[in-house]
């Protein structure tokens, strides 16, 4: 009897020909709609594997599929699963970290370039035909260049952002992490900072941590007061890292320069956020890892993961160790 495997995120053919050798395979289209998640639940009670991303997978939900042996998640994040109930049915969870890291990166500079230098903004000045003079102070932006980037989370994205600091911008690099990173250090001249000194010292203060329980609300408005009028916030991360009430009132009291978003409390972010009505704000749809190129290979790696889990393997990219020693 075959396999079945359900898959609630697209692949491109070649993968699901890949899983389809294997297994027998069903796409849930549009798995955030109504209709989607009814689907979805309808093809719980067969399903052997999980293959998607962006979707809140929750016990309840779980409970639906008796059969299931491996969730694998198209994302390096894993704050949509709750890995205790996982572990605990012996459920493999898998996900698909280094593939996505030097893209994610680049976004955070994107952002740091963008919101540093008003990019946003002056490009749709120059399309709404308002550019009629040369640009003067009021239109000036920051440098990026030299000053100092602040890391807060210094796992792989992280050190791939202070790698693009030191090397790309000649900036020096402070970090808080739950420890030290002697690698990083030596690497990039890299210094540690509790959080309080980082947020004081930095120019660009970058999240590029997991979103866990001990890191929601990590920064709120204590945190932001710690900041400087000419700090520039970045989000790479998770948006429910941050009190989203507490950064709307210092972008809008200027007790910070701006902030670089890819990441919200809700998502999509609502149309009618206040966000949206800040112009020291620039906002992205969490494409932090969203190239051509790499969510191919976070889908590669996923399928990679998945098949390793069915025919028996333990899957590279494992997240919940306990559950697949528990198999013995
Ligand atoms: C999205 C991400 O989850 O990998 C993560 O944790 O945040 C992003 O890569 C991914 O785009 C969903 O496929």
């Amino acid at each position: 009897m075959k396999k079945q495997v359900v898959l609630y995120k697209k692949l491109s053919p070649p993968l699901i020909a890949r899983l389809e050798a294997v297994a027998q395979v069903t796409l849930i289209e549009d798995p955030k709609s109504a209709d989607g998640m009814a689907r979805l639940r309808d093809a719980l009670p067969e399903a052997d594997g999980l293959l998607g991303a962006s979707i809140k997978l929750a016990a309840p939900l779980l409970d639906l599929a008796p059969k299931l042996k491996v969730v694998s998640s198209v994302s390096v994040g894993v704050d949509n699963y709750d890995i205790e109930y996982l572990t605990g049915r012996g459920i493999l969870l898998t996900n698909t970290p280094d593939v996505l890291t030097e893209t994610t990166a680049d976004t955070g500079f994107a952002l740091i370039m963008a919101t540093a230098r008003r990019v946003v903004e002056l490009a749709s000045m120059v399309r709404a035909g308002q550019w009629t003079q040369n640009i003067g102070p009021t239109h000036f932006g920051t440098d990026v260049h030299g000053k100092t980037l602040g890391i807060i989370g210094m796992g792989r994205i992280g050190e791939a952002l202070a790698q693009r600091g030191h090397f790309g911008f000649g900036m020096p690099v402070i970090y808080h992490s739950h420890s030290p990173k002697p690698a990083v250090e030596t690497r990039f001249g890299a210094q540690y900072r509790s959080l309080e000194i980082l947020l004081r010292e930095a120019d660009f203060v970058c999240l590029t941590l997991p979103l866990t329980a001990q890191t929601q609300g990590l920064i709120g408005a204590k945190q932001f007061a710690l900041m400087r009028p000419e700090t520039i916030f970045i989000n790479i991360a998770r948006g429910k890292v941050v009190d989203e009430q507490a950064m709307i009132q210092a972008l809008r009291n200027r007790h910070i320069r701006a902030a670089g978003l890819d990441v919200f409390e809700r998502e999509p972010l609502p149309a009618d956020s206040p966000l949206l009505q800040l112009d020291n704000v620039v906002a992205t749809p969490h494409m932090g890892s969203a190239t051509h190129e790499t969510r191919e290979a976070m889908a590669r790696c996923a399928v990679n993961n998945m098949l390793g889990a069915l025919t028996g393997e333990r899957p590279k990219n494992l997240v919940n160790e306990p559950a697949w020693t528990a198999q013995g």
